[in-house]
């Protein structure tokens, strides 16, 4: 066996491994009533900015918690536990992505039955991330205005494997000389039934819709838990 066949044949068993985990995980959300949404994105895209928003706003009227990777540092997690909500760090170290085994660990003593939404924000990259299942109900793929429109053609599997895509930094558009219409056209041409909001952490512009349309999520994963139930 070379070296290349042996490389492949490694990355399929981690992949296979992953798979197998990030079910068991699903399986686990689904019978605690957490509803799991995960963030990716490129470094810098506003993923901790606009995670701080939406934890705010959802404390008062749900339980809420978030797991945080980064290879290196602990500031998101920092960042986020002004929200009062409980936080943990996973530090990847050389590792570009979270995998499924790094968040059950990060899960450990947690009750997910305490909780009804629990978000994981990935380490910033637009690639590595597409390739692992975390078990989360909802991806999340976030856009900034000044990052460029071109994204989803240049990095089209992070877009395709993603649910949703948050458009984020939209008070900086005219700034940036963002092209909104380019950007959804850009979006759809590589997932055309793709669902987009956007926001503004700056402003708190679009983040009531956000709010609105997780409630229903919610809503709709626990009529469907109580079907499956029944
Ligand atoms: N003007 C403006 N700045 C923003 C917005 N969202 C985030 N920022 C700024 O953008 C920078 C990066 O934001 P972060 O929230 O750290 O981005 P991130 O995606 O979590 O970054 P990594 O975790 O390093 O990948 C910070 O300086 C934020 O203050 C926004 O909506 N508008
Ligand atoms: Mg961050």
């Amino acid at each position: 066996m070379n070296t290349l066949t042996r490389l492949v044949e490694m990355r399929q068993h981690v992949l296979k491994q992953n798979d197998v985990t990030a079910r068991a995980l699903r399986a686990q959300f689904q019978a605690a009533g957490v509803f799991v949404v995960s963030l990716v994105s490129s470094p810098g895209t506003g993923k901790t900015a606009f995670l701080e928003i939406l934890l705010g706003m959802l404390r008062g009227a749900y339980r809420v918690a978030a797991l945080v990777g980064d290879m290196a540092t602990d500031n998101d997690a920092r960042r986020l536990s002004r929200a009062q909500v409980p936080i943990r760090q996973i530090t990847t170290g050389t590792v570009c992505h979270l995998e499924a085994q790094m968040v059950q660990n990060a899960l450990d003593g947690w009750n997910l039955a305490d909780l009804d939404f629990l978000f994981l924000e990935n380490v910033g990259n637009l690639v590595c991330p597409s390739s692992y299942d975390l078990g989360e109900s909802l991806r999340f793929v976030l856009l900034s205005a000044t990052e460029g429109e071109d994204k989803p053609l240049k990095y089209p599997p992070i877009f395709n494997g993603a649910d949703v895509t948050i458009m984020t930094k939209m008070d900086l558009a005219s700034a940036a000389e963002f092209d909104k219409a380019a950007a959804y056209r850009n979006i759809r041409s590589v997932r055309p039934d793709m669902q987009i909001f956007e926001v503004s952490a700056k402003t708190g512009g679009g983040m009531n819709e956000l709010v609105a349309f997780l409630e229903s999520c919610l809503a709709h994963s626990r009529m469907a838990g109580t079907k499956t139930e029944a």
